[in-house]
């Protein structure tokens, strides 16, 4: 090996050669090799801010990705005979791959994104900041870009490099090619060791970047791409059909007692990361773990579900989403964010609250704003702000590797809150209680003594808990002491598990239970998380039994806000209706009803806790219909999703939602923001305010307030999958 790198370097790279060896063709490759490699660590690190590397397996990655692919893609040149052919090719691809470099540097530099295949091909026609299309920021180091394929040309042209007539030969021109192939295969064994299921899942462009390089990542893409145009050209109207029929038969009523109970409220929709019906209630060590959401749900002004279920995919908080915002299921593999989001049809919550009760819209989330491919996905939903990582400071203790941390996001939300022209449709996608759980000693009550369960998640999950329990407690005093409140429906719900079936036994004694009798059921239990609906006024609240889940929110708070469903489609059913099954459905087909569950092929009594071995003939015949209803709604779901099948449906008075009409950039959010506010018909709280900002009136005691704003942020964009192999 040694000699073998002493026999390139003396022969190709040591100085005294490169005049030689550039006339050359396979000195003239290696060279091209050389700069393009270059080239992609220049912008790796200048223009995409070193991908955010993290450990030194990434650093490693992202050294490597750029030679295995370039080499391949390169030395199939070196297989070509005719002298000039050979020249001219071996430039072109060179010319080539710096170009899908560079575009996206310069799209980087818009929209810090990687460039998908799909904004690829639509990049002439799709304008998505709102900016003419060609609108292209330099800057001087994009000429070392190009730089080195202009001195070869010239140089070639001048023949002060001269063409070599004699040709690499095919048996050395492969082996090249071999080594470049190991180079990447080496590279993925790697980045398959370091981050699992990473083309499954597909949660960041960034992660597949930074795991395997700019060239593989667009290829991946296009087969995709390519794969899902193919299912939609597949499908034709008349499938809807089938989709429509079934949104009809399971139609469940409005209940008039709450029909239009929040009719022109503003609605805050808080997504309370990974967090459980379990926790409501709990106490821990004498202590009450979320004290504020315990007296919420008690309220007389809520109503809460306490068998409420999540039913996310792989895509899980992205899943969550997307259930909340169109009442479809995620994919069965993957996030329908990642996979479809770029060009899929939503008729989404703000789109429909805008166009049917004027509606403005907004996203505040404190992690960056392509995780799970939101800047895309929002726009086509209609979000009118995106309010990501990018608007905050996210330096030093400010934020975990997920976020700014809750309580400074609720704070540095409202100077862009209070600027929201009124009726809003805002969300919160909370981030400190996400696994591992781990928050600095500073955040936690020292009042606060968590369990000893061998397990530090369960610990520090309640930790999380509380920290996020004081967070929405500092909020809602905000949203009282400026006004907000009255006029205000908030809805609180917990996207998915936070303690995964693994961890499970260490929950069981708290619950009650031991290691031995935990069943399958019980993780089945676990999987409810709390969905409380509280409108200020509003005096019947009570706990709702009703077993619904994810999918069932959105006509729920449509309905509750004067908005009747049936013109859309829809596949939950209002939880309040009292026509509605009480069957949920899990996307991996399990289901559970207040009486039985199906758990990977086992029926279990859900009110005895019992396994079901031997079934009497009803219940066979009943465990079957419940399992083909499970079925049937996920295939619907799945069948309009994946073929996009909403293209062909317009309901009534719809207009469907131009993805090209938003800027999420800061700089036009801002001035946007601040010119609806200053106009005369102006309904935000700022301008209903005589002008002043309410910031003065939210009170934290985020101890990272004040800390002034670092060099460094341990904000990472990387994946969700980090516990996903537990369970
Ligand atoms: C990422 C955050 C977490 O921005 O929403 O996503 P998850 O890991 O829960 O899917
Ligand atoms: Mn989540």
């Amino acid at each position: 090996m040694k000699s073998y790198v002493g026999h390139i370097w003396q022969k190709t790279l040591a100085p005294k050669n490169w005049g030689n060896q550039l006339n050359t063709r396979s000195g003239f490759f290696i060279w091209v090799l050389i700069l393009l490699v270059l080239k992609t660590i220049l912008a790796y690190g200048w223009d995409f801010d070193w991908l955010h590397v993290s450990d030194v397996a990434q650093v490693f990655l992202v050294l490597i990705n750029p030679i295995g692919f370039s080499m391949v893609v390169l030395s199939l040149t070196l297989f070509i005979k005719r002298r000039q052919l050979y020249y001219g090719a071996i430039l072109i691809v060179d010319a080539v791959l710096t170009l899908l470099l560079y575009i996206n540097v310069v799209y980087f530099r818009e929209f810090s994104d990687y460039m998908s295949v799909n904004t690829m091909l639509g990049y002439s026609t799709v304008n998505q900041g709102g900016k003419a299309a060609g609108a292209i920021t330099w800057e001087w180091h994009d000429v070392l870009f190009w730089a080195d394929i202009a001195i070869f040309l010239i140089l070639l042209i001048a023949r002060k490099i001269k063409m070599d007539r004699q040709p690499v030969g095919g048996w050395r021109a492969f082996r090249f090619f071999s080594v470049g192939c190991f180079i990447m295969v080496f590279n993925l064994m790697v980045a398959d060791i370091d981050r699992p299921q990473l083309l499954t899942r597909q949660f960041d462009r960034e992660y597949m970047v930074k795991y395997l390089g700019l060239g593989p990542f667009t290829i991946y893409d296009a087969y995709n791409t390519y794969e899902t145009g193919q299912v939609r050209k597949s499908a034709r109207p008349e499938q809807l059909a089938q989709v429509q029929a079934y949104v009809k038969d399971h139609y469940a009523a409005i209940n008039p007692t709450f029909y239009g109970l929040a009719k022109g409220k503003n609605v805050v929709v808080i997504h309370l990361e990974s967090f459980q019906q379990v926790s409501i209630d709990r106490v821990v060590n004498g202590q009450p773990v979320t004290p504020f959401l315990n007296s919420i749900y008690h309220d007389k002004s809520t109503i809460a579900f306490d068998n409420f279920f999540n039913q996310v995919g792989q895509g899980k908080t992205s899943d969550a989403e997307n259930m909340l915002e169109t009442s479809t299921f995620g994919l069965p593999q993957g996030s329908l964010f990642s996979k479809l989001g770029n060009d899929q049809t939503f008729q989404a919550m703000p789109a429909i609250l805008d166009q049917r009760a004027g509606y403005s819209s907004a996203v505040f989330h404190g992690n960056t704003g392509t995780f799970w491919n939101r800047s895309n996905v929002y726009r086509r939903m209609g979000y009118q702000n995106w309010i990501s990582g990018e608007y905050f400071d996210v330096t030093g203790k400010k934020a975990t590797s997920w976020g700014l941390k809750d309580k400074l996001l609720f704070r540095d939300s409202i100077p862009y809150l209070e600027r929201l022209q009124q009726p809003f449709y805002v969300k919160y996608l909370t981030v400190t209680n996400h696994t591992p759980f781990d928050i600095d000693k500073q955040d936690q009550d020292p009042n606060f003594v968590t369990t000893n369960s061998g397990s530090k998640y369960v610990d520090n999950y309640w930790v999380t808990n509380h920290y996020l329990d004081q967070a929405l407690r500092e909020f809602f005093d905000y949203l009282k002491k400026s006004g907000l409140y009255d006029n205000t429906m908030v809805v609180m719900y917990g996207d998915h598990y936070g303690i995964s079936n693994t961890e499970s036994r260490y929950l069981a004694p708290i619950l009650g239970k031991t290691d031995g009798n935990w069943t399958d059921l019980d993780n089945a239990n676990l999987q409810r998380t709390p969905l409380m609906i509280h409108i200020p006024g509003y005096q019947d609240g009570h706990i709702d039994h009703t077993y619904g889940g994810e999918i069932d929110v959105m006509p729920t708070l449509e309905h509750l806000l004067g908005i009747s469903t049936k013109r859309y489609i829809q596949l939950g059913q209002d939880l309040l209706s009292n026509e509605r099954s009480q069957l949920v459905v899990f996307r991996d087909k399990d289901w559970i009803t207040p009486d039985y569950a199906s758990l990977a092929g086992v029926v279990w009594d859900v009110r005895t806790g019992q396994r079901i071995d031997n079934p009497t003939p009803d219940q066979e015949k009943l465990f079957q219909k419940l399992q083909s209803q499970a079925m049937e709604q996920l295939q619907v779901s799945d069948n309009l999703n994946q073929k996009n099948l909403l293209r062909f449906y317009t309901p009534k008075d719809f207009k469907a939602v131009n993805e090209r009409y938003y800027d999420y950039s800061k700089s036009a959010t801002v001035k946007r923001l601040r010119d609806e506010s200053n106009s005369k018909k102006s309904t935000s709280l700022y301008s209903k305010n005589g002008h002043h900002s309410t910031v003065s009136d939210y009170i934290t005691d985020a101890p990272e307030l004040n800390d002034a704003r670092g060099s460094t942020t341990r904000v990472l964009p990387r994946g969700s999958d980090d516990f996903s192999g537990d369970d």
